[in-house]
């Protein structure tokens, strides 16, 4: 469905012009025609010369031209489309690698395979050339690109706006089991995936100040920005899966207005001639590395703002048809506002309107509110964004005037409907006053946002009755919630080829653009050759796993062993620590005697987490989980019954790898702490049954797999908000289990830390004395749902049954179905063609 129906060159003159852009003809001798001439041609280098690096990109342009003019067509028809699409607005996109799944797009996997072997290539060796561009941090980033895959797929016409990181998430490595950060230099080869567009650049102001002027008897305000830096455009396609769409993602990079000043360059002061360039191009020079918890730099304020601003800019400018009238925008656009990083793109959407176009007011504040959305990923009150009104008033005092007002009109609804309660106008007020007068971002979206959704139902409750609760109270109707999901053609397609195929002969390949259908296979669980054949599958993906631990790390891992695995950011109410408690508790077992080693459960347990460089806590647990690690699993007592696997660098590449391989999920986050989770959703997808809380998305996990098929711990959300108003004395449970008593004192002795009582003496005296996140209240639960884990994997037959029967049952958590609430609940786009 790439074929050869293409565009034409309408507006140039000469007769060529005319001529349809084509896709080239899809067989393998073509391919190979076409790979040689781009190894030539954009390489400029022979196949015998050519290195692994070239021949990848050669590969990549191959596939590039497949789905090239297909592009083009969808970018014309987006601009001369007079339908409503969507602006998904998002400062982190984590894509994953990009050859496979266009590859997989374009269908044209097999060709490929067989064109290069014909040319002596190995896909294979190509794949693990591609460095995957890391443009974000964890669930929000990722939950971003499914999103746009699934975008692609629907033929939801729409565009993904984020910024271009020279650097983006560190590289994680470990010097004696402590996280060391380095820089993740991803484009120091180039990606063969991008089109810069310097023509398209968009200039970016800041500073300065705002003043009033006459403009025909109408006083109007204005800004006098300061300086301002270009945003210059990269294109990335975004291919449907199979069905010839394809979108655009567009990531802006910062370039200095004047690239440098050769005056003083002659005068031969060359830093400061370069100055001016690197303070602009410090504005895409990193992802933050955070996830939850923002730190208020200036910097990042600079960088959401400049890429909201290029975005809107580019989108009033490039995909308007002539002539557009203004006030029917909200038929035309909706901005998604992928968490608080965009919320600046409504003053600006303002400013634009009211100080630019010269719109009135209320006539732009009608518009505005239609025109936006906003989800909210979090329910700790930390992560929502806050501006100090000082930094935020010197970078773009426009906007801050312009954000003034709106919060002025709201508080005067506000009060019309509730009269004078001064400490409800407090709550509600989008300015806090302590303990520095701030802008609170999350109100101004809620404010503004024609809808405010959370990621998943409890969340959205919760946000509903606790976080938001006065504005649900004021304005109900905008709230609604949207369960997040995950794509199925990266996590189960490509992630898992053999259960694809073994899903595909079942039940036919119908689930991968409608994955309800993977019910059809609950009737399966029943089959005994069927779960042989499932068995299998999940044998053959440990075994590539443990190839690939032992390839990037040097891993030896033990064949079969239950496969335990807890990947996610770290963050203390993810509660890693939980999980090592349980380690240690079983290693304490055997190793005081009480528990002979031939009763272990052999398990390996797998982690995978990054921890922000400013978050000494979470650096603690990694320390603490790496050095558990080297003590259990040199431990001869264990009889290698238990192994600790810390791979460095956990990305998505490697969650493709380590999830279908996966037989236990960990999702142990405290209730009420997790918005929604996404890689819950992928185990479960993958045939993994899952270790949880009710928190987040494993609520509905386990409403559609069946409680029998999941392993349900801990305090439910009113028992930790009742455990919390009571007054949670952690010390207690210390006190009163004496396994958890001995694996405390195992941590508090030094026995992971050669002796020295002072390594992880800040990690024990926070679970005894602090705990926030109740790791202690939920040992004990913990501990004994993971015995009836070990239970459930002594009857092989009867957990493959569950883990077919999670896999059938999950298909309600693909990204296209969130894409359809959205459209539903939030979007209002056409019925899609
Ligand atoms: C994450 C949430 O922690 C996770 O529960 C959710 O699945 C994911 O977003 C996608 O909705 N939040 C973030 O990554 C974040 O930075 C501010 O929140």
């Amino acid at each position: 469905r790439y074929g050869r129906d293409v565009p034409e060159n309408t507006s140039a003159t000469h007769p060529l012009a005319l001529a349809p852009v084509t896709a080239p003809e899809s067989s393998a001798d073509a391919f190979v025609a076409d790979f040689l001439h781009s190894l030539n041609f954009d390489r400029g280098v022979a196949l015998s010369a050519s290195s692994a690096n070239d021949r990848y990109f050669a590969l990549a342009h191959t596939v590039r031209d497949y789905l090239m003019a297909r592009w083009l067509e969808d970018l014309r028809r987006q601009k001369q489309s007079q339908s409503k699409g969507v602006c998904y607005l998002s400062a982190e996109y984590l894509l994953g690698r990009q050859l496979d799944n266009n590859l997989l797009a374009g269908g044209l996997a097999d060709i490929a395979e067989e064109a290069l072997a014909s040319c002596g290539i190995s896909l294979d060796d190509l794949r693990q050339h591609e460095v995957e561009p890391g443009l974000g941090n964890g669930g929000l980033g990722r939950l971003a690109a499914c999103f746009i895959d699934s975008l692609a797929t629907l033929g939801v016409p729409s565009i993904g706006y984020g910024i271009r990181y020279e650097y983006g998430i560190f590289r994680q490595t470990f010097v004696e089991g402590q996280q060391v950060e380095q820089p993740d230099s991803w484009l120091s080869l180039g990606s063969p995936w991008e089109f810069a567009r310097p023509e398209d650049a968009q200039t970016i102001a800041f500073g300065g100040r705002t003043e009033t002027y006459d403009d025909e008897g109408v006083t109007r305000s204005r800004w006098v920005p300061g300086w301002n830096v270009q945003a210059v455009p990269y294109n990335y396609m975004v291919p449907g899966f199979q069905n010839g769409r394809v979108n655009t993602l567009r990531l802006w990079s910062a370039v200095a207005t004047n690239a440098f000043d050769l005056r003083i360059f002659n005068s031969g002061d060359y830093e400061e001639a370069v100055r001016a360039q690197t303070f602009a191009e410090n504005i895409s020079k990193v992802l933050y590395p955070e996830d939850s918890t923002p730190q208020g730099k200036e910097l990042r304020l600079q960088q959401q703002y400049f890429f909201v601003a290029a975005s809107i800019h580019d989108f009033l400018d490039n995909m308007l048809a002539e002539g557009f009238d203004l006030s029917a925008l909200p038929d035309r656009v909706i901005f998604q506002l992928n968490d608080t990083h965009p919320v600046i793109a409504v003053p600006e959407f303002m400013r634009v309107l009211v100080d630019e176009k010269k719109m009135e007011w209320d006539a732009a504040w009608a518009i505005t509110r239609q025109c936006f959305a906003y989800t909210c990923h979090t329910l700790l009150p930390e992560a929502l964004e806050v501006w100090p009104v000082d930094l935020l008033g010197r970078l773009l005092p426009r906007h801050l005037e312009i954000i003034y007002r709106i919060n002025e009109e709201f508080l005067d609804a506000v009060r019309a409907r509730y009269g004078d309660d001064e400490m409800r106008i407090r709550n509600m007020s989008i300015i806090a006053e302590h303990p520095v007068r701030s802008v609170r971002m999350a109100y101004l979206a809620t404010v503004a946002g024609a809808r405010v959704n959370g990621v998943a139902e409890l969340h959205s409750q919760l946000l509903r009755d606790k976080v938001l609760g006065d504005f649900d109270d004021f304005f109900p109707e905008k709230f609604t919630n949207v369960t997040n999901g995950v794509t199925p053609r990266r996590f189960l397609r490509l992630a898992n080829p053999e259960l694809s195929g073994l899903i595909t002969e079942a039940i036919g390949d119908g689930w991968l653009t409608d994955l309800e259908r993977l019910r059809e296979l609950e009737p399966f669980a029943e089959d005994s050759g069927f779960r042989a054949a499932f068995g299998e599958v999940k044998a053959a993906n440990k075994r590539r796993l443990h190839e690939v631990l032992r390839a990037r790390d040097g891993f030896e891992v033990s064949d079969g062993h239950l496969l335990d695995v807890m990947v996610k950011r770290l963050h203390e109410y993810k509660r890693q620590m939980l999980k090592v408690l349980h380690v240690v508790s079983t290693y304490e077992g055997v190793v005081s005697g009480r528990v002979p080693a031939a009763e272990v459960q052999p398990r390996t347990v797998i982690f995978g987490a990054k921890a922000a460089p400013g978050y000494t806590m979470a650096k603690r647990i990694i320390h603490l989980i790496n050095a558990v690690g080297s003590v259990v699993n040199s431990d001869p007592r264990l009889d290698g019954r238990l192994t600790v696997i810390f791979p460095p660098n956990y990305d998505v590449t490697l969650a493709e790898r380590v999830i279908p391989a996966a037989d236990l999920s960990e999702q142990i986050s405290l209730a009420g702490k997790e918005a929604s989770g996404t890689g819950n959703m992928k185990f479960a997808l993958n045939g993994a049954l899952t270790i949880g809380t009710d928190d987040g998305a494993n609520v509905e996990i386990r409403e559609l797999v069946g409680d029998e098929n999941f392993f349900l711990f801990g305090m439910s959300e009113p028992e930790v908000s009742e455990s919390a108003a009571r007054g949670y004395r952690p010390s207690e449970f210390y006190q009163e289990d004496a396994g958890l008593r001995a694996a405390i004192d195992l941590i508090a002795s030094g026995a992971f830390s050669r002796g020295d009582r002072s390594v992880f003496e800040p990690i024990v005296s926070n679970l005894l004395y602090e705990d926030r996140f109740m790791v202690l209240a939920d040992y004990a639960s913990y501990i004994a749902a993971q015995e009836r884990v070990d239970d459930a994997y002594a009857d092989q037959e009867a957990w493959t049954r569950s883990a077919i029967l999670n896999v059938a049952r999950t298909g309600f958590f693909s990204s296209d179905r969130s894409i359809r609430d959205y459209i539903d609940r939030i979007w209002h786009t056409p019925p899609l063609a």
